[in-house]
């Protein structure tokens, strides 16, 4: 890894990127997923790389949805295991639900690395090594575990590639995803859109585990029912157009 100095102005972001080129040098992370971390820092940019407040009400519903789940399942991919994979361990800890493995770029070799890279941040159990059950879909994606995402009420697929998300909306499960882009088939398709970056989203999902652990499962329920993921997702376009006009004034530019 290039050594970042602590003081660097953009060191967060550096930070990041050397971790996702780390997950390509040991074999979790897909040369692809290079490319989705490019995209998903350009709209961090135009977010104002902060959680928005809608952004924290999507969070609050995820996590209310997954306490109140029956079979909960958070899905990791070769970025999420490379940026987050404490994350993605402490969040299934706290909130009882499971990690399963489900790759685009599939390769067993790659399932059972990212399994074993799971377990070495902290994971328990790791589904995805079995992949005895398909989805209705053309290509790897579909390759999944019965008991896991297969016969979840509750999936969270962060960094999705939307698909695999229409097909388990269809399958009528709760399909909470995790994307920067607002605009993707995933974030427009999914049940709940957290419109974050996945490192910041976790950590706040984590604390507001912990913080609505013990309300009942009727203000749980309230929680859910109030949700509405069309603001959601037109709140973080509007942030978006309005602090790229703030930085536009701030240049004293105006339209040619
Ligand atoms: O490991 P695999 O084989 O399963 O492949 C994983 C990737 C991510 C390569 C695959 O799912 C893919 O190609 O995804 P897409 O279509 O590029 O979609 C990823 C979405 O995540 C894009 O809309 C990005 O803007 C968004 N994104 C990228 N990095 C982050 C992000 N969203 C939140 N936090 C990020 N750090």
């Amino acid at each position: 890894m290039t050594d970042i100095p602590k003081d660097h102005p953009r060191y967060e972001s550096l930070i990041t990127r050397e971790r996702i080129v780390e997950g390509v040098n040991i074999g979790i992370t897909s040369k692809q997923g290079l490319v989705a971390q490019g995209r998903g820092e350009a709209f961090d940019y135009m977010i104002g790389e902060k959680t928005t407040k809608s952004a924290a009400i999507a969070e609050r519903a995820a996590v209310a949805n997954i306490l109140l789940a029956d079979n909960a399942i958070i899905s990791v991919n070769g970025n999420t295991a490379a940026l987050v994979p404490d994350l993605m361990a402490a969040l299934a800890d706290v909130t009882g639900a499971r990690l399963e493995v489900n790759l685009f770029h599939r390769s067993d070799a790659r399932v059972h690395k990212i399994i074993d890279h799971l377990k070495a941040h902290g994971s328990g159990v790791v589904l995805g090594g079995k992949g005895d059950k398909r989805l209705d879909l053309s290509h790897d994606r579909a390759i999944v575990d019965e008991e896991g995402i297969f016969s979840a009420d509750v999936v969270l697929v962060p960094l999705e590639d939307g698909d695999r998300c229409q097909k388990l909306v269809e399958m009528g499960k709760t399909v909470i995803t995790i994307d920067l882009n607002p605009l993707s088939r995933t974030a427009l398709t999914a049940n709940i859109t957290i419109v974050d970056n996945v490192t910041r989203a976790l950590k706040n999902m984590i604390q507001f585990t912990k913080d609505m652990k013990t309300q009942n499962r009727d203000s749980l329920q309230e929680i859910v029912d109030s949700f509405n993921n069309d603001v959601t997702i037109s709140d973080a376009l509007y942030t978006m157009q309005e602090n790229l006009k703030n930085k536009a004034e701030e240049k004293g530019l105006t339209c040619v």
